[in-house]
C-alpha cells in the first residue's frame, strides 16, 4: 500500500514538506546543528556549496569539504524537531517518493550532531568537548515509537529509582550511540557519558527563575546518578531523539557537545563561539579522514 498523501506530505516540486529537500539535495553524511546561523559556520570551511535552502528553522546546505560530500542542516531546538528532520531525511533515502512505498534496499546515513550543552559534573569544565555515549530521553518523543529493541531498561530502572522519578513525567528511555561513530569521534581529551535530553530549557532542566519546579533537587540527583561505570554528564535537548530514531531507522548517529555551561559551579563560557568553532573543525576533519 502506498503511504497516503496526508501521512507523507510532499510539496508541489516533490520536496518533503518541512525540509524542502529532494533526494539529490542531500549527502549520506549529515551534520546537525541547532541554530540556523551555525550552518554557515560549518559550510564556510567547504571548498564548494552545491545547494542551499531554508524553510522555518530548517536551513540546509550541501557541498564538499575536501573530498567529502556533506550536508549541514539546522534542526532548531528540541526533540519535536528531531522527529521531523529524521523522518523526512529517512524518507528521502528510503521511501520511493514516486510510488510512496518503502524501498527494498535501504540506505544508512551518518548523522553527526554538533551542538552545545551544559555539564552536570564539576570536573567536566566549560570549553571542553563531550561525546554522548548514551542519550537518556526524558521528554517523551520516543515513547510514541516501539523502542523495546533499542532501549536499555537497566539504566532506565536505575534512573527511576535513584531520582524517585515522578510518574507524571514521561518514562525515561536510554539509547546508545553508534559504536562506529563513538570510536571515531572520541579521543583522550573528550569526555563521555550519559546525556540527558530534556523537553525544555528552564523547568525541564532544573532551572528556577520565578516558577517553582516539581523536583528542585533534580540536577543534584542527575549529578550523583551512577550505573556501573556510567555517569550522567550533561543536559541538552536533541541527543536522545537523534539516537533513538537513528537506531530504529538503521542510521548511525553521534552527538558532539561543546560544553558552554557548568551547572554545578554556575559558570558559563566566556567565549562559546571559540569552542563551537573548534568542534566544527574537529568534526569536519574526522569525517573526511574516517567516514
Ligand atoms: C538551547 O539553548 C539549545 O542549545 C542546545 C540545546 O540542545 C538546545 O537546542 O543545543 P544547540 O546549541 O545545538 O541548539
Amino acid at each position: 500500500m502506498p503511504i497516503k498523501e496526508s501521512e507523507l506530505i510532499l510539496n508541489p516540486d516533490g520536496s518533503v514538506y518541512h525540509l524542502n529537500l529532494r533526494p539529490d539535495n542531500v549527502a549520506k553524511t549529515i551534520i546537525f546543528v541547532g541554530d540556523p546561523d551555525r550552518v554557515e559556520k560549518v559550510t564556510c570551511h567547504f571548498d564548494s556549496i552545491e545547494f542551499s535552502t531554508q524553510k522555518r528553522e530548517f536551513k540546509t546546505q550541501t557541498g564538499y569539504y575536501k573530498t567529502k560530500r556533506i550536508t549541514v542542516i539546522s534542526t532548531g531546538i528540541g526533540s519535536d524537531n528531531i522527529d521531523i528532520v529524521l523522518n523526512e531525511l529517512d524518507a528521502l533515502f528510503n521511501i520511493d517518493l514516486q510510488t510512496r512505498k518503502p524501498k527494498k534496499e535501504l540506505t544508512s546515513l551518518n548523522i553527526i550532531r554538533v551542538g552545545t550543552s551544559g555539564s552536570l559534573q564539576k570536573e567536566i569544565p566549560v570549553n571542553s568537548v563531550l561525546v554522548s555515549e548514551y542519550g537518556l530521553d526524558i521528554n517523551g518523543t520516543l515513547q510514541f515509537y516501539v523502542t523495546d529493541k533499542i532501549s536499555h531498561s537497566n539504566i532506565e530502572n536505575a534512573f527511576i529509582n535513584q531520582t524517585n522519578w515522578s510518574k507524571n513525567k514521561s518514562n525515561p528511555l536510554a539509547i546508545k550511540s553508534s559504536e562506529k561513530l563513538f570510536k571515531i569521534f572520541s579521543n583522550k581529551n573528550t569526555y563521555k557519558g550519559i546525556t540527558v535530553t530534556a523537553n525544555g530549557f528552564y523547568g525541564p532542566q532544573g532551572r528556577m527563575l520565578r516558577l517553582p519546579i516539581q523536583d528542585p533537587e533534580i540536577n543534584s540527583k542527575l549529578e550523583h546518578f551512577y550505573f556501573e561505570n556510567l555517569k550522567i554528564t550533561n543536559l541538552e535537548m536533541e541527543t536522545s531523539g537523534i539516537y533513538g530514531l537513528s537506531a530504529l531507522l538503521g542510521h548511525h548517529a553521534i552527538s558532539l557537545n561543546a560544553i558552554i555551561a557548568n551547572r554545578p559551579s554556575g559558570t558559563f563560557s566566556e567565549n562559546p563561539s571559540k569552542v563551537i568553532e573548534d568542534l566544527i573543525l574537529y568534526a569536519l576533519n574526522k569525517i573526511v579522514e574516517q567516514i
